[in-house]
C-alpha cells in the first residue's frame, strides 16, 4: 500500500454559507447620476459557492445563529436597531418605491445628530448612497455575520483555515456607519469574537482593492488587533476619506495599523512587495490568528479595479498567506467580475490549502 502522504496532510477548507443573502437583491446604487443595479447582486455569492463545489474544496456547511451579542461587541446597538428598522420606516414614510437611500450627509460645520426622520438617520448612518438597504438587506446581513463567526468558531476548535462566504460583504462598515454595500463589518466580528474567546492578538489583512475603513476604525486604538490593508489609493479611489499611509493607529493601538495603500496600474510586482511587507508586520505581530478581508477586485478584468492582477497571482496570494503559519479566517468582502470570481476566489483558497499542506 502506498498512501498518498500529501493528500493526508492536505488542509481541507470548510467553506461557511448560507442562502440568506438572496434576501438581499433588487437594490439600487447611485453610479454617475443615475440609479443603476447594484454590483453586489446574489449572483457574486452564487458563483463561488458553484466554483467551491465544483472542484470540491471542502465541505460546505450552513451558519449557526450567534444572536446579537458579538455583533454589539463590534457595533453601537443603536446603529444595529436603525438598520433592523430603517427598511420599514422608510415603507412607512415612502410606500413600496425603492430602496431606502440618503441623500443629506452631516459633512463639515453640520452637527453630528440623529434626527428622527428616516431619511435623516439614513444620511446620519450612511456614507454613501451606492448602498441601497433593501427589504432584507438586514437579514443578509446578520447571516454574513453568523457566517464569519461560524468560521471563527471552527478556527478555535482547531482548524487550520475556514472559508466565510460572506455577502453582503463588511470592510466598509464601522462601528455604527454603513456603506460601500456592507452593514455589519463581518470580518471586524470575527477577529473580536476570537478575542472574547481566548485569544491574545489577533490580526486583519485585507487584500480588498477598497480601503478597509470600517474596520480600521473599528481597531484603530486597540493594542491587541493588528490591521494591514493592501488598497488603491484613496486620492484616486473609493473610498476616499481614509486609507493614507500616515494612518499608522492612535493610543495603546499606535504602530498597529498599516496602510499599504498603491496608485492605479498596479500590477502583481508591486502588489506583491507591498503583500511581503505587510505579511512580515504580521509575523512580529505575533498574533494567534489571522483574518483576510478577501476582496478579488484587484482582478484585471474586474469593473471597478485599476489593477491588473491575474487569475494565476490569486493563487500566488493564498500561498503567500498560508507562509504565515497561522490559523486563517478568510472572510469575503468584494469582487464584481462575475464571470470569474468564483475561479479567481478558490484560487486564493486552494493555493493556501497547497502551500499549507505540504
Ligand atoms: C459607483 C462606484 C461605487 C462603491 C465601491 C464599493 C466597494 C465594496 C467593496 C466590498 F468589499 F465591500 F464589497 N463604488 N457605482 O468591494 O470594497
Ligand atoms: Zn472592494
Amino acid at each position: 500500500m502506498c498512501p498518498d502522504r500529501r493528500r493526508d496532510s492536505m488542509v481541507v477548507m470548510i467553506t461557511v454559507h448560507s442562502e440568506d443573502h438572496r434576501a438581499h437583491d433588487g437594490g439600487r446604487e447611485l453610479s454617475r447620476g443615475e440609479l443603476v443595479p447594484s454590483r453586489d447582486d446574489p449572483s457574486r455569492a452564487e458563483k463561488i459557492v458553484a466554483r467551491v463545489r465544483e472542484v470540491g474544496l471542502g465541505e460546505v456547511i450552513a451558519p449557526d445563529r450567534f444572536g446579537s451579542g458579538p455583533v454589539t461587541r463590534v457595533h453601537a446597538r443603536r446603529y444595529v436597531e436603525f438598520l433592523r428598522t430603517a427598511h420599514e420606516r422608510w415603507r412607512e414614510a415612502y410606500g413600496d418605491e425603492g430602496d431606502a437611500v440618503p441623500q443629506v450627509w452631516p459633512a463639515r460645520t453640520l452637527r453630528q445628530r440623529e434626527p428622527e426622520g428616516i431619511l435623516g438617520k439614513l444620511g446620519y448612518y450612511a456614507f454613501d448612497a451606492g448602498t441601497p438597504i433593501t427589504a432584507g438587506a438586514f437579514a443578509a446581513a446578520s447571516t454574513a455575520a453568523d457566517v464569519a463567526l461560524t468560521g471563527a468558531r471552527l478556527l478555535r476548535d482547531g482548524a487550520r483555515a475556514a472559508f466565510a462566504l460572506c455577502r453582503p460583504p463588511g470592510h466598509h462598515a464601522g462601528r455604527d456607519l454603513y456603506g460601500g454595500y456592507c452593514f455589519l463589518n463581518n470580518a471586524a466580528i470575527a477577529a473580536q469574537w476570537l478575542l472574547d474567546a481566548g485569544a491574545a492578538r489577533v490580526a486583519i489583512v485585507d487584500v480588498d482593492y477598497h480601503h478597509g475603513n470600517g474596520t480600521q476604525a473599528i481597531f484603530y486604538d486597540r493594542a491587541d488587533v493588528l490591521f494591514v490593508s493592501l488598497h488603491a489609493h484613496p486620492d484616486q479611489e473609493y473610498p476616499y476619506f481614509l486609507g493614507h499611509a500616515d494612518e499608522t493607529g492612535a493610543g495603546p493601538g499606535v504602530g498597529l495599523n498599516l496602510n499599504l495603500p498603491m496608485r492605479w496600474g498596479t500590477d502583481w510586482a508591486r502588489w506583491s512587495e507591498a503583500l511581503a511587507v505587510g505579511l512580515a508586520r504580521v509575523a512580529d505581530f505575533a498574533p494567534e490568528a489571522l483574518v483576510v478581508s478577501l476582496g478579488v477586485d484587484t482582478y484585471e478584468g474586474d469593473p471597478f479595479s485599476r489593477f491588473a492582477l491575474r487569475g494565476e497571482h490569486f493563487v500566488a496570494l493564498g500561498e503567500r498567506v498560508a507562509g504565515v503559519g497561522l490559523p486563517t479566517l478568510f472572510v469575503m468582502e468584494g469582487g464584481y467580475a462575475v464571470e470569474e470570481l468564483g475561479v479567481n476566489v478558490v484560487n486564493v483558497l486552494a493555493g493556501f490549502e497547497t502551500a499549507a499542506g505540504v
